[in-house]
């Protein structure tokens, strides 16, 4: 067994535990916010796949540096993630016209800021690879500002700004932690070791979809009339 083993397995079992948790969990939320449940549901069972993925050591690209699998996790399961909050934050009663842009629009920013970071990650040109990086963590910080300003004012004045917060605050502490780790990886200036990346992002995996999805989806057994 070698050293990202036990990390990959823990965040095989942790996504796969995590899913059965949020369907148990969801069992409460009224049958009308029950996408909620699913789709949380969805993003810890497509990481749960991801991880399995890993521990085969398949996918991997750059000479066995990069995990390609891991983006293809994130590019499918941060715009549920996003989703989820965006949809609590702007419930279809309560928010006005733009709603679906601004949805279709952070989303957007998303899908782009995991294609840049994979293209930074695979990079054997050093410029190309801090290009990509800050085009990255510009959508990245669109994402942010959106979710902060238009998408907050929002919540606030459509009655679940309690609950929106709370995930806001969980979800711009852990999301933060990505960019960071990466350039201490080996992607970036490689101060840290792969073991050591690998066991951090395997529990920052955890929290961000399992904790995240749990607090999402008790939220909205708790509020059942305030979100869509
Ligand atoms: C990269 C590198 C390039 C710059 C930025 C990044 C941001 C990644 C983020 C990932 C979030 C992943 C989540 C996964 C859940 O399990 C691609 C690391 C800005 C924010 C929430």
């Amino acid at each position: 067994m070698s050293g990202v083993d036990l990390p990959l397995w823990i965040g095989t079992i942790g996504m796969a535990v995590g899913t059965l948790l949020i369907l148990m969990v969801g069992k409460r939320v009224p049958h009308g916010e029950r996408h909620h449940v699913y789709t949380s549901a969805g993003v810890t069972a497509i990481a749960a796949c991801a991880y399995y993925l890993m521990t085969d050591g398949r996918f991997m690209v750059m000479d066995g540096e990069v995990y390609a699998a891991r983006y293809l996790d994130w590019v499918l399961t941060t715009p549920l993630l996003l989703l989820g909050l965006l949809t609590i934050g702007m419930p279809k009663a309560g928010t006005p016209m733009g709603r679906g842009g601004i949805i279709g629009g952070v989303i957007g920013a998303d899908i782009f800021m995991i294609i840049t970071g994979y293209l930074a990650a695979t990079s054997v040109d050093d410029q190309q690879r801090w290009v990509f990086y800050v085009v990255s963590c510009l959508a990245f910080l669109a994402i942010v500002k959106t979710a902060w300003g238009t998408v907050k004012a929002s919540a606030a004045a459509a009655g679940t700004g309690a609950l929106y917060g709370k995930l806001l605050n969980v979800l711009t502490v852990l999301w933060f932690i990505y960019p960071i780790l990466w350039v201490l990886g080996t992607e970036g200036i490689g101060v840290l070791s792969i073991t050591r990346e690998v066991w951090v992002f395997a529990v920052i995996d955890v929290c961000a979809k399992v904790l995240f999805g749990l607090l999402l989806v008790s939220g909205m057994s708790k509020a059942p009339a305030a979100a869509e």
